[in-house]
């Protein structure tokens, strides 16, 4: 009897051990973001989907909302967020020096980035790939035929790269031409500078959008890479690590138990499942592992919804950029969208 009480005790202590002992070691990033009241988030300049300026100059899309939904998971307001606009060659020594406390902007998760820059990338929340962009007429269906094309990249991405890797590997030669911002490599493609725009499909989906007319204008069905995105942080903060985590997690949990923004309130209320529970801060311990406040995931999903609805709302069917959903479904819907364990 006493010994498998002893067991018992043991158990519990080995199921929470790690979530106690950590409560006590501060996170210097979000200690930092409550006293100044406000999350500093860097994204992308501009690219429909992920991150633009609608009309009245707020700004829009999926990257966009992840950073107002983990202003709100620390400080439970989706207006304490200050967006900071970072170029893909500036983004990384920005987030090293301090300038922002992550960043959400388009960027992929490779090897030599997060074993190289100081920096940790997180969860994946955005699977795309590499893809090229060329005008509708000009009888181009596989890339291996464009020898000689001019293509237009941006500095300082994969995508760079990834142009080169894929014509050394076939022998075949191309003209790149580089650009600092994808408004630059649009014009240039439209004026005929290029022949091609290479970067990521979601994103060429986006530029192909807001081109003056989008159906002069293919986006390739082939695929170079994998381009799987993640928010980035520096390292040696472990306590952000779990936050910036668990967050992302969330709101990938929220779309896989149903809980959306018009029904969170309800659920909360009247639920009997124990993660939903867990989920919405009906019981606590989430929350108390990030030592956030219990309603932390309950208040993300009342403000953006769950990642469902943000796909939506930013690049899905009913937007310009209307991209399918593919990878980025739930992987009960054939997608590689999957949260790990909320318990
Ligand atoms: N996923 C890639 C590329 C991301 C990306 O954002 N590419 C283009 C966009 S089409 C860009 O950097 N634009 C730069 C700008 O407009 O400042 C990476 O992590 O390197």
């Amino acid at each position: 009897m006493f010994k498998r009480g002893l067991a018992a005790a043991f158990a519990v202590l080995c199921a929470a051990g790690g979530a106690l002992a950590q409560s006590n070691i501060p996170s210097p990033t979000l200690d930092a973001i409550r006293a100044r009241g406000q999350l500093n988030c860097g994204i992308h300049p501009g690219v429909a989907g992920f991150a633009l300026p609608d009309s009245r100059g707020e700004w829009q899309g999926f990257d966009v909302e992840l950073c107002r939904g983990l202003a709100v998971a620390i400080l439970n307001d989706a207006s304490k967020v200050r967006f900071v606009p970072l170029s893909s060659s500036t983004r990384f020594t920005a987030l090293g020096s301090g300038e922002i406390d992550v960043l959400f902007r388009t960027s992929t998760q490779t090897m030599l980035r997060d074993t190289t820059l100081g920096l940790r990338h997180v969860t994946t929340y955005f699977f795309d790939g590499h893809g090229f962009m060329v005008r509708a007429n000009a009888g181009v269906t596989r890339v291996r035929d464009m020898a000689g094309a001019t293509i237009c990249l941006i500095q300082g991405t994969t995508n760079e790269q990834v142009t080169a890797d894929y014509f050394r590997s076939v022998s075949v030669a191309f003209q790149p031409v580089v650009f600092e911002r994808t408004d630059q490599a649009a014009a240039a493609l439209a004026a005929g500078r290029c022949d091609s725009f290479g970067t990521d499909a979601s994103q060429l989906a986006g530029v192909r959008a807001a081109m003056p007319n989008p159906a002069d204008w293919t986006v390739l069905p082939e695929r170079f890479s994998k381009e799987p995105y993640a928010a980035y942080i520096r390292r040696g903060d472990d306590n952000w690590h779990d936050i910036v985590r668990w967050y992302t997690t969330a709101v990938i949990e929220a779309e896989e138990q149903g809980v959306t923004r018009a029904n969170a309130e309800e659920m909360r209320r009247t639920s009997v499942n124990p993660n939903t529970r867990r989920l919405l801060g009906v019981t606590p311990e989430l929350g108390q592992s990030l030592k956030l406040d219990p309603a932390w995931a309950y208040n993300v999903i009342r403000a953006i919804g769950n990642y469902g609805e943000i796909y939506d709302r930013t690049m899905g069917p009913n937007t310009p950029v209307a991209l399918p959903r593919g990878p980025n479904n739930l992987h009960t819907n054939g997608g590689l969208i999957y949260a790990l364990p909320m318990r």
